[in-house]
């Protein structure tokens, strides 16, 4: 192999290192919680409240108990409800996660609701939210901004 080829090797796999950086990582617990695919939405010119998303997986039977966030005053766990044909939002006490199986908050669907939203937040890349579970404890995870929701 050449010095040349090693080289770009090299290159290639710091591309590679540094787009995974950015690129949604997932975060797990000590004890088996595992959190991916996260995002937010950005706010609409100086709203309130803003929709956090992603993606959590427990090892075992737990349940989310509660969230916030250092932008936000308070930060809730949302689902959607169909209520004579108008879809509204309701808060949910906690989130049940069944042991291995992926429960996605997603735009329609479950979701975490940051109220009261720091003027920082206005204009963030990304926010810090500490969920806290039944068992697994508290788990600060990082929501990037959704840059199609920033359009
Ligand atoms: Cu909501």
């Amino acid at each position: 192999m050449t010095r040349l080829n090693t080289l770009a090797k090299a290159a290639t796999a710091f591309v590679f290192l540094a787009l995974a950086a950015c690129s949604n990582d997932t975060e797990s617990s000590a004890t088996g919680v595992s959190v991916k695919d996260t995002s937010f939405r950005a706010p609409m010119g100086g709203a309130m409240a803003t929709a956090g998303y992603m993606t959590l997986t427990s090892d075992v039977d737990d349940k989310l108990i509660s969230a916030s966030s250092p932008m936000a005053e308070a930060v809730e766990v949302h689902t959607m409800v169909m209520n004579n044909g108008v879809m509204s939002m309701r808060p949910l006490a906690d989130l049940e996660l069944p042991a291995g199986k992926a429960v996605v908050l997603e735009p329609g669907g479950t979701h975490l609701m940051l109220m009261g939203l720091s003027p920082e937040l206005q204009n963030a890349m990304a926010v810090e939210v500490i969920l806290v579970f039944e068992k697994a404890g508290e788990l600060p995870v990082t929501l990037q901004l959704d840059q199609a929701s920033a359009k």
